[in-house]
């Protein structure tokens, strides 16, 4: 909270924002706010869009939800671009941090489990108010080679665990469109990223000298938080059911509005993503869902992060990202269960394109559960 103060003391950069703003500004030029009524019967599971997409739905005035989410993304070997490369590939690159020359740490695997906690109530119909906190517990599979030579010293393990970052915001109501196919609704996203999350966790690591020291800075990626009070704008369209179909789709941004207190500010973010759903029964939806973003490049640097590995090299970072994903989503219809939705979905990524040498993005399961009253 310390840096609180340095909110707004420079011109967020909206070089992601700005095409945001433009769809912004070109639907509104289309319907000017409206209410218009919340799509449909809340007790379709298909009402709800696949988990792993979130500000995806409103809530009539005066509803409450409250959500947990599970996530468990994993991640294993290194790309440079699109290729992927061995350890001896890696080895041979330069050092950011100049001692040693080149690189002599090797991520091998990683795995981020996130515990997210959701609220969302809305005390109108037009503006659904939501808040996310959550929980990261990252660990990363490492081998460092000597300073001097291809010799491998030993693996380590990195690890990090605590609150992350914390999302206020509210969705708020658009549009109607009444076209065939393309009869649905939209809704506007604006939220507030507040950085809960630390930057400066530190962990043991096996040097290229062959030593153990511990309270080292980890990593960028290995941190919690982004140490910055980030802006989240979106775009949701929630298509009307179709029978048993449905279409639908997000547009969203992560806009960063200073350097954190460490001396840098991780890159923007677009969000691009499209899913189809089809209700299988009253109670089950299947979903499959397209996702695409860019982030930019890390911008500054956190003096005290300098092994010679790759997540510490403030280039190696950004890129594109794609996945695939599959769901379901599950909604009780009577009893004991009515109401209580249960959701899971896997995703699978499908083109990556790093910036420098990343590692590279596996599979993610997510699992939820949601109840509103
Ligand atoms: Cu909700």
């Amino acid at each position: 909270m310390t840096y609180f103060p340095k909110l707004g003391t420079r011109v967020p950069k909206l070089k992601i924002g700005a095409w945001w703003l433009f769809a912004f500004t070109v639907s509104f030029a289309l319907a000017p706010l409206s209410h218009p009524a919340l799509a449909d019967t809340p007790s379709r599971p298909d009402s709800h869009a696949p988990i792993g997409v979130m500000g995806d739905h409103r809530h009539k005035a005066g509803e409450w939800m409250v959500s947990v989410r599970h996530m468990d993304m994993s991640m294993k070997g290194n790309l440079k671009g699109r290729q992927s490369i061995s350890d001896a590939q890696v080895l041979q690159l330069p050092n950011q941090h100049g001692s040693p020359a080149n690189l002599r740490v090797v991520p091998q695997t990683m795995d981020m489990k996130m515990t997210m906690l959701g609220a969302m109530y809305a005390p109108n119909d037009t503006i659904t108010l939501l808040a996310m906190t959550m929980q990261h517990e990252t660990t990363m599979r490492l081998n460092t080679y000597g300073a001097m030579s291809q010799t491998l010293l030993g693996s380590f393990t990195s690890q990090s665990e605590g609150l992350g970052d914390t999302t206020l915001g509210a969705l708020i109501a658009g549009g109607e469109i009444d076209k065939g196919i393309l009869n649905g609704q939209w809704h506007y996203g604006l939220a507030l990223s507040v950085p809960t999350g630390s930057i400066k966790q530190t962990g043991s690591v096996l040097s290229p000298m062959n030593m153990r020291a511990s309270g080292k800075r980890l990593p960028y990626p290995m941190q919690l938080g982004s140490g910055t009070y980030d802006v989240k704008p979106s775009l949701t369209f929630n298509n009307a059911a179709h029978g048993d179909w449905r279409y639908s789709g997000q547009l969203a941004a992560v806009v960063r509005l200073d350097d954190n207190a460490q001396g840098y500010r991780l890159g923007d973010k677009a969000h691009l993503q499209a899913w189809a759903s089809r209700r299988l029964a009253p109670f089950v939806s299947a979903s499959m869902r397209l996702d695409a973003s860019h982030q930019q490049g890390l911008k500054g640097s956190d003096a005290a992060i300098t092994l010679p590995v790759p997540t510490a090299q403030t280039n190696f970072s950004g890129g594109q990202l794609a996945h695939l994903s599959f769901g379901f989503n599950f909604v009780g219809q009577a009893g004991l269960l009515h109401g209580h939705r249960l959701a899971l979905e896997w995703t699978r990524a499908i083109h990556q394109k790093a910036r420098g040498v990343q590692m590279q993005h596996q599979d993610t399961l997510t699992l939820g559960y949601q109840k509103a009253w």
